[in-house]
């Protein structure tokens, strides 16, 4: 039987939650102490615990079918992999910053200035476009700190709260690329292999889907069910059951996270009251 071979982070800002989004797929893994490899009891995976810069290449080279990376790693690797799956954590983005003292006035700024990145084939190709000349610095790390020690005039960096920028006396005056995790793979994966990474991918949607969705349970005045069930109209339509108490009902539905908070006011307007909103674990739609 064959395996699907997973990359994941080994230490960083991506391993928390690959590790999560696996586990709450309903996979559990024998030791996931994070050595170099962790198998599961219940799902045919295996788990490859690397750096995150080597995954693009391991996908590429079959050494795993599968990985979780930021999209600025795979953009700068330029390997031959695929995107499979957005997954939306580790939402960040890469950015030009030059010292806050100086007044910015347009892309034209970075003609024949030096700026410092770990990331030189994203920047080389933006400047390329932009049709702007300017020296790119290689560093590995601590990008922040280059202009105040005189290493280069600007940077091009992840930001994400901006804190590190501001900080070191920066300020972001162009957004290159934005970025979050997804899954890669490989361009050439066997049927078997396909078909265990369709059931995964099935898993994960179900709890990505869960995520971004409420059950919302409240009681209402018989009278307004029909407005309420035209504003929460819930996967299929609204669950209503009769109350002890005569004309009143209990109303259960689904709702979006994020039309969460207007679609409360709107209820309240309709006089629900005892409102409840509780997550869902998975969601199968
Ligand atoms: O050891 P390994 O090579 O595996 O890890 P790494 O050190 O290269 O990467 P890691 O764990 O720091 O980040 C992994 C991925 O997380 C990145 O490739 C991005 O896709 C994503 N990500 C999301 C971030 C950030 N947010 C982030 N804020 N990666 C880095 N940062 C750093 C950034 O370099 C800067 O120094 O945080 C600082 C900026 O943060 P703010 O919040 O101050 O703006
Ligand atoms: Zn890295």
């Amino acid at each position: 039987m064959s395996q699907l071979k997973i990359a994941v982070q080994k230490s960083g800002r991506l391993s928390e939650k690959s590790l999560a989004l696996i586990v709450e797929a309903g996979i559990s893994l024998n030791n996931s102490d994070r050595r170099l490899i962790s198998r599961s009891s219940n799902f045919p995976i295996e788990i490859l615990f690397l750096r995150d810069d080597d995954i693009p290449q391991y996908v590429a080279d079959g050494v795993a079918d599968i990985g979780i990376v930021g999209e600025n790693v795979i953009y700068e690797k330029n390997s031959p992999i695929r995107v499979v799956e957005k997954l939306g954590f580790a939402r960040c983005r890469l950015s030009l910053a030059i010292s806050k003292s100086v007044e910015y006035t347009g892309i034209n700024y970075f003609n024949g200035k030096k700026i410092a990145t770990s990331y030189p084939k994203i920047l080389g190709k933006y400047l390329l476009d932009n049709n702007i000349k300017a020296e790119i610095h290689e560093i590995s790390g601590s990008v922040e700190i280059a202009p105040g020690i005189g290493l280069a005039d600007s940077i091009f960096d992840i930001v994400s709260s901006g804190s590190t920028l501001i900080s070191n006396g920066l300020q972001e005056v162009e957004i290159v690329m934005k970025s979050e995790a997804v899954i890669i793979g490989d361009l050439n994966l066997s049927v078997e292999k396909q078909k265990i990474l369709d059931k995964l991918l099935f898993r994960i949607r179900s709890v990505q889907t869960a995520r971004n969705h409420k059950y919302v349970v409240l009681n209402a005045p018989s009278n307004q069910v029909s407005k309420i069930i035209e504003i929460i109209p819930g996967m299929k339509s609204p669950t209503v059951v009769p109350l002890a108490k005569e004309g009143w009902v209990s109303i259960h539905s689904v709702l979006k996270e994020n039309e969460f908070w207007d679609i409360i006011d709107k209820l309240q307007e309709c006089g629900a009251e005892g409102i409840l909103v509780m997550p869902i674990e998975k969601m199968v739609v």
